[in-house]
């Protein structure tokens, strides 16, 4: 919740899995943007820190651009892709262990925390057990048994690196005050999380924007993340006047991991932009060309994919600073 307060307070950070560990939205865009023009300025705060990033699942924007991020602020890195490298973990409590997992999350996520100052930690939704997604099974268990703060660089249910860099790149590129922002879901042929979707969605109700959300029926998100939105299934009229158009696929959450339809016309493309007005094209990435979108909207001038990227740094960069300043 944004909310005023003792200026030393704000954004003081003791972890970043969830938007709703956010106390200033406007304040931390402010200081990422800051960051943006002076990426150097806080070499000296992360000397002699470390941050771990631990990866269940692959990753582009958002290994490269934390690791960047924290050698901005002058940190170590360590990177292991958990899940090829490490240990079958096992995170129930109580159970024999005479199956494949060898590792406690228990003992793991105490002895990662004595090499490190952070640790951040890619997680997704299995799609299959809703409440074991929507319980963050795994964040949360490295939250509980970690001594060291924790960001998440996407979970079962939140990806909140991604939303705060959709926050900033609404804010450097809208021409009014409270511009019109569309979340159109898009076909997919792979059952895909609802982590993008919902901390879009969290963060923008953060913001100053009038939100619509569209997507086909049974695709509804969880209803308190979508609560007070207004959801339009007619994706031609949720465009009409569209200052912004994110589009994101995601599997359904009622009928929970299923991909209900996979039909193309929800694909965007610029018949479709031509409906709003001259919207920017947002997307998070990896983007499946002609499927999700049409080539001619993702390579439009219109297109914020490649800067949102870009934006993706300073989002981590001003998280690692938080935590850092709290430590
Ligand atoms: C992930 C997701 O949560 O939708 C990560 C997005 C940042 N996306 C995918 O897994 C795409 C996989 C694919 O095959 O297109």
């Amino acid at each position: 919740m944004a909310r005023s307060g003792n200026p030393e307070k704000i954004n003081k950070m003791k972890k970043y899995t969830s938007i709703s560990d956010i106390t200033s939205l406007s304040s931390l865009i402010d200081e990422a943007l800051f960051l943006k023009k002076n990426p150097y300025n806080f070499q000296s705060l992360g000397k002699n820190k470390t941050i771990v990033m631990l990866f269940f699942n692959p990753s582009l924007r958002t290994r490269l651009s934390t690791q960047k991020a924290a050698l901005n602020l002058g940190m170590e890195v360590m990177v292991m892709n958990i899940s090829d490298d490490g240990w079958a973990l096992e995170f129930e409590d109580g159970t024999i262990m005479k199956n494949t997992a060898a590792e406690h999350v228990k003992e793991a996520a105490q002895v990662i925390s004595q090499y490190c100052d952070i640790l951040a930690i890619r997680t997704f939704a299995g799609l299959v057990n809703k409440k074991e997604d929507y319980n963050e099974k795994v964040m949360s268990a490295f939250v509980k048994y970690a001594s060291v703060p924790i960001v998440s660089l996407e979970s079962a249910t939140e990806h909140p690196l991604q939303a705060l860099t959709d926050a900033i790149t609404v804010k450097e590129h809208q021409k009014k005050v409270r511009p019109k922002v569309v979340l159109s879901w898009a076909p997919h042929p792979k059952a895909l999380p609802q982590a993008v979707a919902n901390s879009f969605v969290s963060v923008m109700k953060l913001s100053d924007v009038d939100l619509v959300i569209t997507h086909p029926y049974g695709y509804e998100l969880h209803p308190e993340i979508s609560e007070n939105v207004s959801i339009e299934y007619n994706q031609e009229k949720a465009f009409a006047n569209a200052d912004f158009i994110y589009t994101k696929n995601w599997s359904a959450y009622t009928n929970y991991g299923k991909v209900l339809t996979t039909d193309s016309d929800w694909m965007i493309n610029n018949k479709k932009m031509l409906l709003t007005n001259s919207a920017k094209f947002m997307h998070c990435l990896p983007v499946r060309r002609n499927v999700v979108v049409e080539d001619a909207v993702i390579d439009s001038k219109n297109s914020l994919v490649i800067e949102q990227s870009n934006n993706r740094t300073f989002a981590a960069q001003v998280v690692l600073k938080k935590i850092l300043e709290n430590g």
